[in-house]
């Protein structure tokens, strides 16, 4: 009798699938799940509550086992993995994600997002998941999306801090491996640097790079403390791209219906987790580093206004779900009135 129940409740086979005996007549189903990010950044604090959600839900049938820091690989390196099935699930950001499923990059187009209320908007919309469904052509499922608020650039006390789009002239920028990231920083007349984020530090630590770019959370003394090696801030807010939490399909075919479900309904119900600690850290992380970095303001327009060859060249790639965008952008700001 108790080996019949035992295999009921097997419904594992995959390869990064384990099933660990729990003592009872039950196993319990562990995904990988990747991060690049710190331990206690939201992306991971919002990873680590899918998992207790998804063990409370299922009654201790499925967990998920999380590896931060990027100790799974890179992001190109990992979403490769979760293809193959190596590695189950990730969170991973959504410009290095267009790689593998091209429709993606249209969320790290520059400006393309006008406020965070209209990105949501556009996230939790009709588009938001239509782009979900379309990295299934990539061998993944998109479960939920994370708050990564906007990127701005930084730079070295040596290459001096950006106050103006001059400044960028001739200065060696690191972007993730993003084609829309990599015309942007053309656009702007700097060299892009394509770079996986965990060689960033020593990069701009050995001034190979003049600078790089990111949220403020990832920049501070509880991300991946870039401030250190790059002291010059500079807000001019180019791009909102958001997290995505992703589970290969290899993996989500091997699951039962009811584990999908229950699996979707903690990948959503964690986003709020995320976004929670997502505005509690961009608050400590401007507090923490006054005086340890210098901000600048510049007019993020003339930065916008640059941006013409980057719609040029994606333009047509992306032609209609950039229209989509902005539609749906405008009934945001319309509601807001
Ligand atoms: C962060 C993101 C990381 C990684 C990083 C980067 O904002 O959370 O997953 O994509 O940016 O610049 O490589």
């Amino acid at each position: 009798m108790k080996i019949n129940s035992k295999v009921a409740c097997f419904f594992t086979t995959g390869i990064a699938l384990t099933a660990m005996a729990t003592g009872t007549a039950c196993a319990a189903t562990t995904l990988t799940l990747s991060d690049d990010q710190p331990p206690n950044y939201p992306t991971v604090q919002g990873d680590k509550a899918m998992a207790r959600y998804l063990s409370a839900i299922s009654n201790g049938q499925m967990t998920i086992k999380v590896y931060p820091n990027g100790q799974l690989g890179s992001e190109q390196s990992v979403g490769e993995q979760v293809q193959s099935g190596a590695i189950d699930m990730a969170r991973i950001n959504a410009a290095p994600l267009a790689n593998f499923d091209s429709k993606m990059g249209v969320l790290s187009l520059p400006y393309i997002f006008t406020s965070k209320q209209g990105e949501w908007r556009v996230l939790n919309g009709p588009i938001g998941h239509k782009l979900l469904q379309s990295l299934k052509s990539a061998k993944m499922v998109g479960l939920a999306y994370y708050d990564s608020g906007q990127r701005s650039f930084y730079t070295t006390k040596k290459a001096g801090p950006i106050k103006s789009i001059n400044d960028l002239k001739g200065m060696r920028i690191r972007v993730q491996k993003s084609k829309p990231m990599i015309a942007m920083i053309k656009a702007l007349g700097a060299t892009p640097v394509p770079m996986s984020y965990g060689n960033v530090y020593s990069a701009l630590q050995n001034n190979a790079i003049s600078g790089a770019e990111n949220n403020i959370p990832s920049y501070g003394p509880y991300g991946v403390r870039h401030y250190e090696v790059a002291p010059n801030y500079t807000f001019d807010s180019h791009s909102r791209v958001p997290e995505v939490v992703v589970v290969g399909l290899n993996t989500w075919k091997k699951l039962s219906s009811q584990q999908q479900a229950w699996l979707q309904e903690a990948a959503l119900a964690s986003e709020a987790v995320e976004e929670t600690a997502w505005q509690q850290l961009v608050q400590r992380t401007r507090n923490k580093l006054k005086g340890k970095a210098n901000f600048y303001h510049v007019d993020a327009a003339k930065f916008q206004q640059a941006m013409g060859p980057v719609y040029k060249k994606y333009g047509k790639e992306y032609g209609s779900l950039i229209q989509e965008i902005k539609n749906a952008e405008k009934e945001s700001s319309q509601e807001s009135k």
